[in-house]
């Protein structure tokens, strides 16, 4: 290549990299495939070799690895985890086996796949775990400890007492990778794109609970450090590694001709879709210990490896459909329809396209031809649109949920469109979950199934009618008697006395949790003041931020939430925070406010009412208990009078709530 060509190539691949190493490793969110970023680095090195003068210190090739800081204590490696080699076409690695041979005509190698996770490494000592860190930059990674003690495969005690540091892949199988992705994106979360990442992203947690939940595996495929000196080779040792109870890499065949090792890679690559882990590769490894001593290594990887790399495979098909459906949490979800290609071991017929920003950015329409492929060979995804259909318009999703024609809502920075109608039945068995559950209603008994029974018999349709709720109802599902049926309506009747907080939280706002539900709770003492609360006064509660004062205003801007709130309060369901309340003196009274009293506001005055358990009213009816009146009370008095409703002044008043 001529020099001015290079220096600009090498420019463009130096930014390229740079950007998409920042997303991978800052953002754990990549825009391009690993393949395609070594893809990329590999052309930027043959530029660089070229042309060495042109190697820049901020250039990606000059780094080898990376780590985020900070967060955990870190670990020296005694032995450095190197990485290795690749190699992207089989005459890379015959040219492989024809350098080995050179040195040793004998050499054996042996053929593993190469799982797509990410490397840690294991101290044991007197055969007990005490120790496990990731690899980092090979020399200097993090103590993971806490967290590799959830991961099941890995022995806590070693069948034998011995000392030892090994090296293994930690990874999130395909299985647990795809339930994980489903319900990050039903929750309107940023989803993991592949299963290295969301492993990455399970092990470097600062809880082990998180961890714990996410099912991560090992597969153990090398010895670091061992005082014995009875192994001589890899696949001995791998023996050996399984002998003391780890779960060793899956398969680790031995071959003597290069033929053997190539046939291996293709029987690997055929049973790659196959298999309940990801991997990116196969790796091959000169099998004898002395051989490896005397081949080296150069500073970033041994010489007796290889790490052969299957491209991912891509598939040309058409979008026949966009369908949006809404999700458990309200969440408004695109799905492409296409018509099915066979990738990578299975039929595809559909990808998600995950929202507006997305679908946005690739410009995906109706019509489109479209390259599919599948993200950690998994999941099936849209690459780019190869061209749009003739007349196509750009695609939008609805203003309205699909499911209940509800408006639908865009939080600021948020990539998700949500519904956020309380009744809306795509939501509706959640909600109702959230409501009885113990930190919110609290309704001892009605668990997932009882609900799941109401909702798929037409007993509820929105959480205010548990409160309609009778007896005979519950008769009617499998496994209630009378004893059940009775407990059942008197926990439910039990739960109209909890505190506001506690209904606040059970509306399921979201980004109001019970935290939130406390402090709304407690700021305006009642549920009314709540819902016509603007987002000034809302901002105004201390910890309350700008997002959930918008969250709680669009809630109560629904029409569908006010209406729920007045069933609630309909039945009977307390509105008022309990924290400020005195005692129940004005349970069931009425008051009207009028005119202007002495020392009161109208808003004291009204909050010393509720104190006490009373309600206030604006107008004047039969239901009114009382009219607390003040100078120049006008036309309310005039009524009060007519219709016989007792008439109080400040100080009785006051006598009334000394
Ligand atoms: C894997 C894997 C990674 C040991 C010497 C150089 C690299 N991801 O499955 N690394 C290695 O080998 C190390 N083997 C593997 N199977």
């Amino acid at each position: 290549m001529q020099f001015e060509k290079a220096r600009d190539r090498a420019e463009q691949l130096r930014n390229e990299l740079n950007y998409h190493s920042h997303k991978y490793y800052v953002e754990d969110s990549p825009e391009i495939e690993d393949y395609e970023y070594d893809m990329l680095q590999r052309e930027l090195a043959a530029i660089e070799k070229e042309y060495p003068e042109l190697i820049t210190p901020d250039s990606p090739t000059q780094r080898v690895g990376g780590s985020a800081e900070g967060m955990f204590e870190p670990v020296v490696h005694a032995v450095p985890l190197e990485s290795l080699q690749d190699a992207f076409g089989i005459e890379e690695v015959r040219a492989f086996d024809s350098r080995i041979k050179a040195m040793f005509p004998d050499a054996e190698y042996v053929v593993e796949p190469k799982i797509d996770g990410l490397s840690v490494a294991l101290e044991y000592e007197n055969g007990v775990f005490v120790r496990g860190s990731t690899r980092g930059d090979g020399n200097v990674g993090e103590d993971v400890t806490a967290n590799l003690r959830t991961v099941n495969s890995i022995p806590l005690r070693l069948k034998k007492d011995v000392t030892i540091e090994v090296r293994g892949e930690v990874y999130m199988p395909k299985a647990v990778f795809a339930s994980l992705v489903e319900e990050q994106e039903q929750n309107g979360e940023k989803a993991f794109k592949n299963p290295r990442n969301a492993a990455a992203g399970s092990l470097r947690q600062k809880n082990p609970k998180i961890t714990a939940s996410r099912s991560l595996d090992i597969f153990v495929f090398n010895i670091q450090r061992y005082e014995g000196t009875e192994i001589t080779g890899h696949k001995q040792s791998i023996d050996f590694l399984k002998s003391l109870g780890f779960k060793t890499i899956p398969f680790y065949n031995k071959f003597s001709g290069i033929d053997g090792v190539v046939s291996e890679l293709e029987r690997i690559g055929i049973l790659r879709p196959t298999l309940p882990f990801d991997i990116d590769g196969a790796v091959i490894k000169t099998d004898s210990f002395a051989q490896r001593a005397e081949i080296g290594s150069t500073a970033k990887f041994p010489r007796w490896a290889l790490a052969f790399k299957y491209p991912p495979e891509e598939k040309e098909t058409t979008v026949v459909d966009i369908e949006v459906a809404v999700g458990r949490t309200g969440v408004l979800t695109p799905t492409a329809v296409f018509e099915p290609v066979l990738l990578a071991g299975s039929t595809v017929s559909r990808a998600t396209l995950h929202n507006q920003d997305f679908i946005d950015e690739k410009d995906i329409r109706l019509g489109d031809r479209v390259v599919i492929r599948k993200a950690g060979d998994i999941i099936p995804e849209v690459i780019k649109v190869v061209s749009h259909a003739e007349n196509s318009v750009k695609f939008s999703l609805p203003s309205v949920c699909p499911s209940c024609s509800a408006a639908v809502i865009r939080e600021e920075g948020e990539a998700a469109v949500r519904c956020v109608n309380p009744e809306c039945p795509a939501q509706l068995l959640r909600n109702l979950i959230h409501f009885c559950s113990r930190d919110a209603m609290d309704i001892e008994g009605m668990g997932d199934a009882v609900l799941e029974k109401l909702v798929s018999n037409g007993l509820l349709s929105r959480p205010s009618e548990i409160y309609t709720l009778k007896k005979e109802d519950f008769m009617t599902l499998e496994g209630f008697k009378d004893k059940s049926s009775e407990n059942l309506v008197a926990a439910i009747e039990n739960s109209k006395k909890n505190d506001l907080a506690n209904l606040v939280f059970a509306l399921g706002i979201r980004h109001v949790g019970q935290k939130a539900g406390k402090l709304l709770a407690e700021h305006f003492g009642s549920m009314e003041k709540i819902m016509n609360a603007d987002i000034t006064q809302l901002t105004e509660i201390e910890g309350f931020g700008g997002i959930m004062a918008k969250s709680v205003a669009d809630f109560f801007a629904l029409e569908q939430s006010r209406r729920e709130i007045e069933a609630l309060s309909a039945y009977g369901v307390n509105m008022l925070s309990l924290k400020e309340k005195i005692d129940n003196r004005f349970e069931g009274k009425v008051f009207v406010l009028t005119g202007t009293l002495p020392t009161y506001s109208r808003n004291e005055a009204s909050e010393i009412i509720e104190k006490f358990g009373g309600k206030t009213a604006s107008s004047v009816s039969k239901k009114t208990s009382y009219v607390l009146a003040g100078e120049e009370a006008g036309s309310k008095l005039v009524k009060a009078q007519s219709l016989g409703v007792t008439i109080i002044d400040e100080e009785e008043f006051n006598r009334m709530i000394k």
